[in-house]
């Protein structure tokens, strides 16, 4: 049986692929939308552990096409929760109806380009095919779990959970000796949370990450006023910022001023947070080694305040790595916790793991018997998602070899050989560096005035031109180089993961300057692009 045509296939249906679907079902096109979960939310499906939540801010961390929304939703806390940002994204696919074009419980395994028909074969789990003009990936930068490689995981007699697969009925550790492994965004959330409940927490930490403190609290309603109010200029403002938030703009270098008018400046930005808060106290922090390590010094500081035991705030204090450069993290009560006479810290460095066993873990110091494991261990982030589909462009060519030595992109939207193909806050993108929320509508309202051109154009195909392509990829990696974060081992160079060639894979541009560009490739007509009458 001949496939099922559509115009175009989405592939996710997290922020990125519902706000696609509505935009191109707006354009008048027929959509086949596919997601591996059994519902709409994406991230916000997936980790439920306690304690996820966004540490954007809610009010910039939403939808701002359907302003009406933006009057109507009422944020309930000023960093939302799992659960409220996933009845939110409900209630937009209640109020779009967007459910009815999705296909869920259902992955991508392939999509193949006839370059004859112009078309993308896209193939599920259940072996069903859609044929489609326009194959959009919106699957996400952080959605491929990644478990520690340890050997012995299949020996352990209790349970294991991975802080992104958490079981939607809750997880109840009372009375149990629980191990978390990780400390990145993840772990630094779920652990104080596990430690109110389980009898003992044993963590076991590789690295020390930085982790701001959230100041969390009922969302300040005079705020949301303003915002509300304003809103059109607030989403310009935070549409032609650096981060997708109001920007800073700090004026001053952290080493031209004097070490009190420092400490007063870290302080007062101590409360805003990851994205306003110490890091954009001066301008220099995250280029410039010796203004790094003054905010660095100064999260330490806090650190050192905050745990007791200073054997213990030593260990917790992040060594030899840029402040920044490895995702930092916003946390509440997170140092606090290991204050705690149920939590221990183990020091992966001191004492490395050896193996899970039966009984517990195993490190070269002995061995932690635990009733429960949880895995904070993180994800292949941004290429992971998109690798894990068997993609084939023209010419049998596939993004796995395309991208053999680190993803190519053109503005991180497409790649050469792999027409009509769009990848939603790919590699090269500001994606992951910038507030989701605004790069996710960005892109997509892109990708959705790019399909009308091309229908207005008579256009069959559009591609990346290889040319543009490598002179982008190298501009993101000079960027990028101006700076301290392809230094460090992280998630963002693709260096967590055994084999993952080592490339620094977000773009730093900073969310305006890159829309301008979009804006102006959109403008003149796609150059950069090859366009197929
Ligand atoms: P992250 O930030 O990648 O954190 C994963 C953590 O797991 C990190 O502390 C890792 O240590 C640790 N890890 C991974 N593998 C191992 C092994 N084999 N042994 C010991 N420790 C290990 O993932 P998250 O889920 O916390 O956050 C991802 C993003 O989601 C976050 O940045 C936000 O953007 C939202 P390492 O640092 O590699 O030494």
């Amino acid at each position: 049986m001949a496939p099922a045509e559509v115009d175009a296939v989405v592939v996710g249906a997290g922020f990125s692929g519902l706000y696609m679907v509505h935009k191109l079902r707006g354009l008048g096109l027929s959509v086949r939308g596919f997601e591996a979960g059994a519902d709409v939310g994406g991230t916000w499906y997936w980790n439920r552990y306690p304690g996820a939540r966004c540490d954007v801010e809610s009010m910039y961390y939403a939808y701002s096409f359907d302003r009406e929304l933006v009057q109507e939703w009422e944020w309930s806390e000023k960093y939302s929760a799992q659960p409220e940002i996933l009845r939110y994204l409900q209630h937009v696919a209640d109020r779009h109806d967007l459910r009815r074009d999705f296909t869920f419980n259902t992955q991508v395994t392939a999509a193949a380009y006839d370059e004859a028909s112009s078309r993308w074969t896209v193939t599920t789990s259940d072996g069903d095919q859609v044929s489609a003009r326009y194959c959009i990936l919106a699957v996400g930068c952080l959605s491929s779990a990644k478990l520690p490689e340890i050997p012995g995981l299949e020996q352990f007699r209790g349970r294991t959970f991975h802080t992104a697969h958490w079981p939607h009925e809750g997880v109840d550790f009372t009375g149990q000796r629980v191990g978390v492994i990780g400390t990145g965004s993840s772990g630094i959330q779920v652990i104080p949370l596990v430690a109110e409940q389980a009898e003992q927490l044993t963590v076991f930490q590789r690295t020390a990450n930085f982790a701001f403190a959230a100041f969390n609290g009922p969302a300040d309603q005079d705020k949301v006023s303003t915002i509300k109010s304003d809103y059109p200029s607030v989403v310009a403002n935070i549409r032609s910022s650096y981060g997708g938030i109001p920007p800073t703009n700090p004026p001053t270098s952290a080493l031209e001023v004097t070490p009190e008018e420092r400490q007063r400046r870290y302080d007062e930005r101590w409360r805003l947070g990851l994205l306003s808060g110490p890091l954009q106290a001066f301008y220099d922090i995250m280029v410039d080694r010796a203004a790094n390590e003054t905010a660095a010094e100064y999260v330490r500081e806090r650190i050192r305040e905050a745990v007791t035991d200073p054997e213990v705030a030593e260990a917790l204090c992040p060594q030899g790595y840029a402040i920044g450069t490895k995702r930092p993290c916003l946390g509440t009560r997170y140092y606090e916790t290991y204050n705690r006479d149920n939590v221990t810290l183990v020091n992966l460095r001191q004492t490395p793991l050896v193996a899970i066993t039966e009984r517990g873990i195993a490190t070269t110091e002995g061995e932690h018997e635990l009733d429960s494991l949880v895995f904070a261990t993180g994800f292949d982030a941004m290429t992971g998602p998109l690798l894990a589909i068997d993609i084939t462009g023209r010419d049998g060519a596939t993004l796995r070899e395309e991208w053999a030595s680190g993803p190519i992109t053109y503005l991180g939207l497409a790649t050469a050989g792999f027409p009509n193909m769009f990848h939603l806050t790919g590699p090269g993108s500001p994606s992951v560096i910038t507030n989701m929320a605004v790069s996710i509508e960005q892109h997509v309202e892109w990708v959705a005035d790019a399909v009308a051109y091309l229908r207005d154009h008579g256009v069959a195909a559009i591609e990346a031109d290889p040319q543009a392509q490598q002179e982008w990829t190298q501009h993101v990696q000079e960027v990028a180089s101006y700076t301290l974060y392809p230094e460090t081992d992280s998630w963002y160079t693709g260096s967590n993961v055994p084999g993952k060639p080592r490339v620094f894979m977000p773009y730093l541009g900073g969310v305006g300057l890159y829309r301008d560009k979009c804006q102006q490739v959109a403008d003149d007509g796609y150059p950069g692009f090859v366009l197929t009458a």
